[in-house]
Protein backbone atom coordinates (compact mmCIF):
# COMPACT_ATOMS: atom_id res chain seq x y z
CA UNK A 1 0.00 0.00 0.00
CA UNK A 2 1.50 3.37 -1.36
CA UNK A 3 1.84 5.81 1.68
CA UNK A 4 -0.87 8.79 1.24
CA UNK A 5 -2.73 7.08 -1.51
CA UNK A 6 -5.32 3.86 -0.30
CA UNK A 7 -8.48 2.72 -2.15
CA UNK A 8 -10.69 0.72 0.33
CA UNK A 9 -13.79 -1.21 -0.66
CA UNK A 10 -16.34 -0.53 1.51
CA UNK A 11 -18.02 -3.39 3.42
CA UNK A 12 -21.47 -1.91 2.53
CA UNK A 13 -22.20 -3.88 -0.40
CA UNK A 14 -25.92 -4.40 0.95
CA UNK A 15 -26.89 -1.12 0.17
CA UNK A 16 -26.22 -1.13 -3.68
CA UNK A 17 -25.59 2.01 -5.37
CA UNK A 18 -26.07 4.35 -2.81
CA UNK A 19 -22.34 4.53 -2.34
CA UNK A 20 -19.50 4.24 -4.55
CA UNK A 21 -17.35 0.56 -4.72
CA UNK A 22 -14.24 2.60 -3.99
CA UNK A 23 -13.07 5.16 -2.35
CA UNK A 24 -10.11 7.19 -2.73
CA UNK A 25 -8.41 9.21 -0.55
CA UNK A 26 -5.17 10.73 0.81
CA UNK A 27 -4.50 11.37 4.82
CA UNK A 28 -6.05 14.66 5.11
CA UNK A 29 -9.47 13.17 3.20
CA UNK A 30 -11.98 10.42 4.04
CA UNK A 31 -11.38 7.63 6.14
CA UNK A 32 -12.66 4.32 5.68
CA UNK A 33 -15.95 3.43 6.81
CA UNK A 34 -19.27 1.58 5.81
CA UNK A 35 -21.83 3.19 5.09
CA UNK A 36 -24.01 2.53 7.93
CA UNK A 37 -21.10 3.23 10.24
CA UNK A 38 -20.80 6.90 8.29
CA UNK A 39 -24.99 7.29 9.31
CA UNK A 40 -24.84 5.30 12.94
CA UNK A 41 -21.83 5.36 14.01
CA UNK A 42 -20.76 2.66 16.12
CA UNK A 43 -24.61 1.54 16.71
CA UNK A 44 -23.60 -1.28 14.21
CA UNK A 45 -20.09 -3.17 14.40
CA UNK A 46 -19.94 -5.65 12.33
CA UNK A 47 -16.73 -7.93 12.10
CA UNK A 48 -15.72 -6.63 8.95
CA UNK A 49 -16.44 -2.76 10.24
CA UNK A 50 -14.30 -3.27 13.42
CA UNK A 51 -11.84 -5.33 11.26
CA UNK A 52 -11.74 -2.39 8.67
CA UNK A 53 -11.32 0.12 11.46
CA UNK A 54 -8.34 -1.63 13.09
CA UNK A 55 -7.02 -1.67 9.69
CA UNK A 56 -7.18 1.92 9.35
CA UNK A 57 -5.60 2.61 12.52
CA UNK A 58 -2.74 -0.25 11.75
CA UNK A 59 -1.80 1.52 8.21
CA UNK A 60 -2.57 5.61 8.90
CA UNK A 61 -0.06 7.88 10.00
CA UNK A 62 -2.32 9.26 12.39
CA UNK A 63 -2.24 6.05 14.45
CA UNK A 64 -2.89 6.59 18.08
CA UNK A 65 -4.32 9.91 17.90
CA UNK A 66 -8.00 9.04 20.18
CA UNK A 67 -9.97 11.81 17.72
CA UNK A 68 -8.88 10.00 14.67
CA UNK A 69 -12.69 8.35 13.93
CA UNK A 70 -14.58 11.21 14.77
CA UNK A 71 -12.38 13.69 12.46
CA UNK A 72 -13.24 10.91 9.86
CA UNK A 73 -17.05 11.16 10.25
CA UNK A 74 -17.22 14.87 10.51
CA UNK A 75 -14.92 14.52 7.03
CA UNK A 76 -17.60 12.26 5.80
CA UNK A 77 -20.81 14.99 6.33
CA UNK A 78 -18.65 17.37 5.16
CA UNK A 79 -17.90 16.31 1.95
CA UNK A 80 -21.57 14.71 1.78
CA UNK A 81 -23.72 17.17 2.41
CA UNK A 82 -27.80 16.86 1.85
CA UNK A 83 -28.55 19.03 -0.89
CA UNK A 84 -32.12 20.71 -1.23
CA UNK A 85 -33.84 21.52 -4.05
CA UNK A 86 -34.09 25.69 -5.18
CA UNK A 87 -36.97 26.68 -2.43
CA UNK A 88 -39.80 26.78 -5.79
CA UNK A 89 -39.54 23.54 -7.36
CA UNK A 90 -42.09 21.06 -6.71
CA UNK A 91 -41.31 18.20 -8.58
CA UNK A 92 -41.30 16.23 -6.23
CA UNK A 93 -44.20 16.56 -4.13
CA UNK A 94 -46.66 16.91 -6.97
CA UNK A 95 -46.32 13.58 -7.57
CA UNK A 96 -48.10 11.12 -6.25
CA UNK A 97 -45.37 9.12 -4.76
CA UNK A 98 -46.48 8.51 -0.93
CA UNK A 99 -48.70 5.13 -0.55
CA UNK A 100 -50.15 6.53 2.42
CA UNK A 101 -51.01 10.15 1.76
CA UNK A 102 -52.96 12.09 -0.76
CA UNK A 103 -56.71 11.79 -1.15
CA UNK A 104 -57.60 7.77 -1.70
CA UNK A 105 -58.92 6.54 -4.71
CA UNK A 106 -59.11 2.90 -5.79
CA UNK A 107 -55.16 1.90 -6.35
CA UNK A 108 -54.34 5.55 -6.92
CA UNK A 109 -56.17 5.71 -10.43
CA UNK A 110 -57.07 9.05 -11.32
CA UNK A 111 -60.54 10.10 -10.04
CA UNK A 112 -63.08 11.14 -13.11
CA UNK A 113 -66.10 12.60 -12.95
CA UNK A 114 -68.17 9.53 -14.89
CA UNK A 115 -71.62 11.27 -14.41
CA UNK A 116 -71.04 13.92 -16.31
CA UNK A 117 -68.70 14.75 -18.93
CA UNK A 118 -69.58 12.08 -21.28
CA UNK A 119 -66.43 13.22 -23.78
CA UNK A 120 -63.99 11.35 -21.82
CA UNK A 121 -63.37 8.38 -23.13
CA UNK A 122 -62.83 5.49 -20.46
CA UNK A 123 -61.90 1.75 -21.05
CA UNK A 124 -62.13 0.15 -17.18
CA UNK A 125 -64.19 1.97 -14.38
CA UNK A 126 -64.34 1.97 -10.93
CA UNK A 127 -67.47 3.02 -8.93
CA UNK A 128 -68.62 2.64 -5.12
CA UNK A 129 -72.02 1.59 -4.13
CA UNK A 130 -72.24 2.79 -0.32
CA UNK A 131 -75.47 0.83 0.26
CA UNK A 132 -76.84 -1.48 2.51
CA UNK A 133 -80.24 -1.04 3.57
CA UNK A 134 -80.97 -4.61 1.65
CA UNK A 135 -78.88 -6.80 4.84
CA UNK A 136 -80.49 -9.32 6.68
CA UNK A 137 -77.91 -9.98 9.61
CA UNK A 138 -74.89 -7.32 9.60
CA UNK A 139 -74.70 -4.21 8.05
CA UNK A 140 -71.65 -1.65 7.63
CA UNK A 141 -71.41 -2.26 3.87
CA UNK A 142 -72.40 1.24 2.83
CA UNK A 143 -68.82 2.04 4.21
CA UNK A 144 -67.80 -0.84 1.83
CA UNK A 145 -66.40 1.71 -0.88
CA UNK A 146 -63.96 3.54 1.10
CA UNK A 147 -62.91 0.38 2.63
CA UNK A 148 -61.98 -0.96 0.01
CA UNK A 149 -59.74 2.00 -1.58
CA UNK A 150 -58.48 2.56 2.00
CA UNK A 151 -57.37 -1.08 1.33
CA UNK A 152 -56.36 -0.69 -2.02
CA UNK A 153 -53.48 2.00 -1.52
CA UNK A 154 -50.40 -0.30 -1.85
CA UNK A 155 -51.75 -1.54 -5.08
CA UNK A 156 -51.39 0.18 -8.51
CA UNK A 157 -47.71 -0.33 -9.69
CA UNK A 158 -44.67 -3.05 -9.68
CA UNK A 159 -45.01 -6.20 -10.84
CA UNK A 160 -46.83 -8.89 -9.44
CA UNK A 161 -44.47 -12.39 -9.31
CA UNK A 162 -47.86 -14.56 -8.20
CA UNK A 163 -49.98 -13.31 -11.45
CA UNK A 164 -51.15 -15.63 -13.52
CA UNK A 165 -50.81 -19.41 -12.95
CA UNK A 166 -47.85 -20.26 -14.64
CA UNK A 167 -45.05 -18.13 -16.47
CA UNK A 168 -47.08 -19.63 -19.88
CA UNK A 169 -49.79 -16.89 -18.81
CA UNK A 170 -50.47 -13.69 -20.63
CA UNK A 171 -51.12 -12.54 -16.47
CA UNK A 172 -47.80 -13.53 -15.91
CA UNK A 173 -45.54 -10.07 -14.51
CA UNK A 174 -48.41 -8.23 -16.33
CA UNK A 175 -48.18 -4.21 -15.42
CA UNK A 176 -51.91 -4.22 -15.16
CA UNK A 177 -52.40 -0.36 -14.48
CA UNK A 178 -49.87 0.23 -17.33
CA UNK A 179 -51.13 -1.24 -20.75
CA UNK A 180 -51.91 2.11 -22.30
CA UNK A 181 -55.63 0.98 -21.12
CA UNK A 182 -57.94 3.45 -19.48
CA UNK A 183 -58.35 2.76 -15.88
CA UNK A 184 -60.12 5.35 -13.94
CA UNK A 185 -62.17 5.83 -10.59
CA UNK A 186 -65.44 7.71 -10.76
CA UNK A 187 -66.18 8.02 -7.24
CA UNK A 188 -69.46 6.66 -5.54
CA UNK A 189 -72.94 6.80 -6.84
CA UNK A 190 -74.86 8.53 -3.82
CA UNK A 191 -77.53 6.17 -2.71
CA UNK A 192 -80.29 7.41 -0.22
CA UNK A 193 -79.71 5.22 2.87
CA UNK A 194 -83.87 5.90 3.84
CA UNK A 195 -85.77 3.84 0.89
CA UNK A 196 -83.83 1.29 -0.94
CA UNK A 197 -85.92 1.52 -4.41
CA UNK A 198 -84.92 5.39 -4.44
CA UNK A 199 -81.35 4.24 -3.82
CA UNK A 200 -81.32 1.20 -6.19
CA UNK A 201 -82.75 3.58 -9.06
CA UNK A 202 -79.77 6.05 -8.34
CA UNK A 203 -77.20 3.04 -8.84
CA UNK A 204 -78.54 2.03 -11.91
CA UNK A 205 -78.76 5.51 -13.42
CA UNK A 206 -75.04 6.28 -12.37
CA UNK A 207 -74.31 3.12 -14.06
CA UNK A 208 -76.03 3.75 -17.13
CA UNK A 209 -74.36 7.14 -17.32
CA UNK A 210 -71.05 5.30 -17.25
CA UNK A 211 -71.56 2.95 -19.56
CA UNK A 212 -72.53 6.03 -22.15
CA UNK A 213 -68.87 6.52 -22.80
CA UNK A 214 -67.43 5.51 -25.56
CA UNK A 215 -63.96 3.06 -24.72
CA UNK A 216 -60.94 4.62 -25.76
CA UNK A 217 -58.75 3.47 -28.91
CA UNK A 218 -56.74 0.51 -27.20
CA UNK A 219 -60.06 -1.24 -26.24
CA UNK A 220 -59.97 -3.79 -28.87
CA UNK A 221 -63.35 -5.87 -27.92
CA UNK A 222 -65.45 -3.47 -26.16
CA UNK A 223 -67.12 0.10 -27.11
CA UNK A 224 -68.06 1.15 -24.05
CA UNK A 225 -66.92 1.13 -20.37
CA UNK A 226 -66.40 -2.06 -18.34
CA UNK A 227 -67.38 -1.46 -15.05
CA UNK A 228 -66.27 -2.73 -11.57
CA UNK A 229 -68.50 -2.11 -8.62
CA UNK A 230 -67.58 -1.56 -4.85
CA UNK A 231 -70.22 -2.29 -2.68
CA UNK A 232 -72.50 -2.31 -0.60
CA UNK A 233 -74.93 -4.90 -0.24
CA UNK A 234 -75.28 -7.75 -2.40
CA UNK A 235 -78.35 -6.04 -3.38
CA UNK A 236 -76.58 -3.59 -5.46
CA UNK A 237 -76.12 -6.59 -7.82
CA UNK A 238 -78.89 -6.59 -9.74
CA UNK A 239 -79.00 -2.74 -10.85
CA UNK A 240 -75.17 -3.38 -12.22
CA UNK A 241 -76.43 -6.67 -13.64
CA UNK A 242 -78.92 -4.64 -15.38
CA UNK A 243 -76.88 -1.91 -16.64
CA UNK A 244 -74.18 -4.54 -17.86
CA UNK A 245 -76.66 -6.74 -19.67
CA UNK A 246 -78.26 -3.80 -21.22
CA UNK A 247 -74.34 -2.41 -22.88
CA UNK A 248 -73.24 -6.17 -23.62
CA UNK A 249 -75.69 -8.47 -23.42
CA UNK A 250 -77.33 -10.83 -25.38
CA UNK A 251 -81.19 -10.31 -25.36
CA UNK A 252 -81.35 -14.44 -26.18
CA UNK A 253 -79.60 -15.89 -23.14
CA UNK A 254 -78.52 -13.20 -20.63
CA UNK A 255 -74.93 -13.32 -19.86
CA UNK A 256 -73.56 -15.94 -18.23
CA UNK A 257 -72.87 -15.18 -14.39
CA UNK A 258 -70.04 -16.57 -12.24
CA UNK A 259 -71.33 -15.88 -8.46
CA UNK A 260 -69.10 -16.05 -5.31
CA UNK A 261 -70.61 -16.75 -2.34
CA UNK A 262 -71.49 -18.97 0.50
CA UNK A 263 -74.83 -17.96 -0.45
CA UNK A 264 -76.99 -19.00 -3.28
CA UNK A 265 -78.76 -15.79 -3.44
CA UNK A 266 -81.25 -17.24 -5.87
CA UNK A 267 -84.17 -17.86 -2.85
CA UNK A 268 -87.34 -16.75 -3.51
CA UNK A 269 -89.00 -13.68 -1.77
CA UNK A 270 -91.67 -15.59 0.06
CA UNK A 271 -88.71 -17.95 1.88
CA UNK A 272 -86.40 -14.66 2.59
CA UNK A 273 -88.06 -11.66 3.07
CA UNK A 274 -91.34 -13.37 3.91
CA UNK A 275 -93.51 -12.15 0.69
CA UNK A 276 -95.01 -9.48 3.25
CA UNK A 277 -94.59 -6.55 0.94
CA UNK A 278 -92.74 -6.11 -2.31
CA UNK A 279 -90.71 -3.93 -1.07
CA UNK A 280 -89.05 -6.10 1.77
CA UNK A 281 -89.00 -8.69 -1.47
CA UNK A 282 -85.78 -7.94 -2.96
CA UNK A 283 -82.78 -7.69 -0.96
CA UNK A 284 -79.29 -9.14 -0.66
CA UNK A 285 -80.43 -12.63 -0.59
CA UNK A 286 -82.99 -13.00 -3.31
CA UNK A 287 -81.84 -10.42 -6.24
CA UNK A 288 -80.25 -13.30 -7.76
CA UNK A 289 -84.13 -14.40 -8.22
CA UNK A 290 -84.92 -11.54 -9.74
CA UNK A 291 -81.75 -10.79 -12.02
CA UNK A 292 -83.05 -14.34 -13.16
CA UNK A 293 -86.63 -13.77 -13.64
CA UNK A 294 -85.45 -10.44 -15.74
CA UNK A 295 -83.51 -12.72 -17.97
CA UNK A 296 -80.02 -11.30 -16.96
CA UNK A 297 -78.57 -14.56 -16.46
CA UNK A 298 -77.69 -17.44 -18.55
CA UNK A 299 -78.86 -20.36 -17.72
CA UNK A 300 -77.32 -23.38 -17.46
CA UNK A 301 -74.36 -21.37 -18.11
CA UNK A 302 -74.11 -19.50 -14.64
CA UNK A 303 -72.37 -20.78 -11.45
CA UNK A 304 -71.82 -20.62 -7.75
CA UNK A 305 -68.88 -21.19 -6.36
CA UNK A 306 -67.96 -21.17 -2.38
CA UNK A 307 -71.46 -22.33 -1.47
CA UNK A 308 -71.29 -23.54 2.42
CA UNK A 309 -74.49 -21.83 3.95
CA UNK A 310 -77.74 -24.18 4.39
CA UNK A 311 -80.24 -23.83 2.39
CA UNK A 312 -83.47 -22.33 4.44
CA UNK A 313 -86.10 -24.63 2.58
CA UNK A 314 -86.03 -27.85 1.15
CA UNK A 315 -87.39 -25.75 -2.86
CA UNK A 316 -83.96 -23.51 -1.81
CA UNK A 317 -82.25 -26.15 -4.23
CA UNK A 318 -84.25 -27.03 -6.98
CA UNK A 319 -85.64 -23.09 -6.97
CA UNK A 320 -81.73 -22.45 -7.15
CA UNK A 321 -81.17 -24.83 -10.63
CA UNK A 322 -84.24 -23.17 -11.95
CA UNK A 323 -83.01 -19.77 -11.76
CA UNK A 324 -79.98 -21.21 -14.02
CA UNK A 325 -77.37 -22.05 -11.92
CA UNK A 326 -74.94 -24.91 -11.05
CA UNK A 327 -73.05 -24.52 -7.55
CA UNK A 328 -69.03 -25.47 -6.89
CA UNK A 329 -69.14 -25.57 -3.49
CA UNK A 330 -66.36 -24.53 -1.02
CA UNK A 331 -65.19 -28.40 0.22
CA UNK A 332 -65.32 -28.82 -3.87
CA UNK A 333 -62.63 -26.41 -3.96
CA UNK A 334 -60.82 -29.18 -1.64
CA UNK A 335 -61.77 -31.96 -4.14
CA UNK A 336 -61.06 -30.22 -7.60
CA UNK A 337 -58.06 -27.85 -6.44
CA UNK A 338 -58.32 -24.17 -7.02
CA UNK A 339 -56.96 -24.64 -10.65
CA UNK A 340 -59.35 -26.79 -11.04
CA UNK A 341 -62.12 -25.01 -10.39
CA UNK A 342 -61.18 -22.20 -12.32
CA UNK A 343 -61.14 -24.70 -15.40
CA UNK A 344 -64.93 -25.91 -14.45
CA UNK A 345 -66.14 -22.01 -14.15
CA UNK A 346 -64.34 -21.54 -17.85
CA UNK A 347 -65.88 -24.84 -19.68
CA UNK A 348 -69.45 -23.89 -17.72
CA UNK A 349 -69.39 -19.88 -19.23
CA UNK A 350 -67.64 -21.22 -22.51
CA UNK A 351 -67.13 -17.56 -24.98
CA UNK A 352 -70.24 -15.95 -23.54
CA UNK A 353 -70.47 -12.55 -22.16
CA UNK A 354 -69.96 -13.17 -18.27
CA UNK A 355 -70.97 -10.83 -15.32
CA UNK A 356 -68.52 -11.72 -12.04
CA UNK A 357 -69.98 -11.43 -8.69
CA UNK A 358 -67.77 -11.42 -5.87
CA UNK A 359 -69.44 -11.96 -1.98
CA UNK A 360 -66.76 -11.22 0.67
CA UNK A 361 -68.62 -13.78 2.67
CA UNK A 362 -66.71 -15.91 -0.26
CA UNK A 363 -63.38 -16.07 2.49
CA UNK A 364 -63.32 -17.53 5.33
CA UNK A 365 -65.56 -15.93 8.73
CA UNK A 366 -61.66 -16.22 10.74
CA UNK A 367 -60.65 -13.39 7.83
CA UNK A 368 -63.30 -10.95 7.11
CA UNK A 369 -66.41 -8.86 8.23
CA UNK A 370 -69.19 -9.17 5.84
CA UNK A 371 -73.07 -9.22 5.91
CA UNK A 372 -73.28 -12.53 6.99
CA UNK A 373 -70.48 -14.77 7.41
CA UNK A 374 -69.92 -18.53 7.43
CA UNK A 375 -67.05 -21.05 8.74
CA UNK A 376 -65.16 -23.55 5.97
CA UNK A 377 -64.81 -20.63 3.55
CA UNK A 378 -61.75 -19.96 1.14
CA UNK A 379 -58.73 -18.31 1.59
CA UNK A 380 -57.47 -15.77 -0.28
CA UNK A 381 -54.47 -17.39 -2.54
CA UNK A 382 -57.21 -19.82 -3.44
CA UNK A 383 -59.29 -16.99 -4.50
CA UNK A 384 -56.30 -15.25 -6.20
CA UNK A 385 -55.86 -19.05 -7.97
CA UNK A 386 -59.36 -19.52 -9.07
CA UNK A 387 -59.67 -16.20 -10.66
CA UNK A 388 -56.10 -16.04 -12.46
CA UNK A 389 -57.36 -19.67 -14.17
CA UNK A 390 -60.25 -17.62 -15.46
CA UNK A 391 -57.70 -15.54 -17.90
CA UNK A 392 -59.66 -14.91 -21.29
CA UNK A 393 -63.20 -15.08 -19.94
CA UNK A 394 -64.98 -12.42 -21.78
CA UNK A 395 -65.70 -10.48 -18.43
CA UNK A 396 -68.08 -7.35 -19.35
CA UNK A 397 -68.26 -6.29 -15.55
CA UNK A 398 -68.02 -7.23 -12.33
CA UNK A 399 -68.41 -6.41 -8.57
CA UNK A 400 -66.89 -7.06 -5.34
CA UNK A 401 -70.08 -7.29 -2.42
CA UNK A 402 -70.46 -7.42 0.88
CA UNK A 403 -67.23 -5.49 2.37
CA UNK A 404 -68.66 -4.45 5.83
CA UNK A 405 -65.58 -1.61 6.71
CA UNK A 406 -67.90 0.37 9.65
CA UNK A 407 -65.96 3.00 11.48
CA UNK A 408 -64.15 1.41 14.46
CA UNK A 409 -64.23 -1.93 13.35
CA UNK A 410 -61.94 -4.37 14.30
CA UNK A 411 -60.97 -5.95 11.34
CA UNK A 412 -61.96 -3.41 8.86
CA UNK A 413 -58.87 -3.06 7.55
CA UNK A 414 -58.12 -6.95 6.42
CA UNK A 415 -61.73 -6.69 4.39
CA UNK A 416 -60.43 -4.00 2.90
CA UNK A 417 -57.34 -5.86 1.74
CA UNK A 418 -58.80 -8.65 0.70
CA UNK A 419 -61.48 -7.06 -1.20
CA UNK A 420 -58.87 -4.71 -2.58
CA UNK A 421 -57.29 -7.57 -3.97
CA UNK A 422 -59.76 -8.99 -5.63
CA UNK A 423 -60.58 -6.04 -7.45
CA UNK A 424 -56.86 -5.69 -8.49
CA UNK A 425 -57.35 -9.96 -9.83
CA UNK A 426 -60.39 -8.55 -11.31
CA UNK A 427 -58.70 -5.87 -13.34
CA UNK A 428 -55.82 -8.44 -14.79
CA UNK A 429 -58.68 -9.96 -15.99
CA UNK A 430 -60.12 -7.40 -18.00
CA UNK A 431 -56.86 -5.96 -19.48
CA UNK A 432 -56.02 -9.28 -20.28
CA UNK A 433 -59.15 -9.66 -22.24
CA UNK A 434 -57.65 -6.83 -24.73
CA UNK A 435 -54.38 -8.53 -25.22
CA UNK A 436 -55.65 -11.96 -26.56
MN1 LIG B 1 -74.30 -12.69 -1.34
Amino acid sequence: MKNGVIIFALAAGSVGQLIPETILRTDDELLPESFLDSIFGDLINTPDVLKLKQHTYDVDPYDGQKDLYTKSISNYYRANRLKFPKDDDVSDIISDVNLFSGIVTFAHLPYEQCFSDLAKNLDIAIVGAPFDSGVSYTPGARFGPNGVRQGSRRLGGGISPIRGNDKSSKLYKLPIYNTGLSIVDCGDVPMLPYDARIALNQLYRGHKAIHDHNSTKKSINFKHPRIITLGGDHTVTLMNLKSAFETFGDNEDGLAVIHFDSHIDTWNPKVLGGGITKYASLNHGTFLHYAAEAGYVSKNHSVHVGIRAPYINEIDEKHDIECGFQTITSKDVDRLTPIGVGKKIKEIVGARPVYLTFDLDTFDASMVNSGTLEAGGLTSREVMTILDELEGIKLVGCDVVEVNTPPNSAGADISGLLAAQVVDELIGLMVVTELH
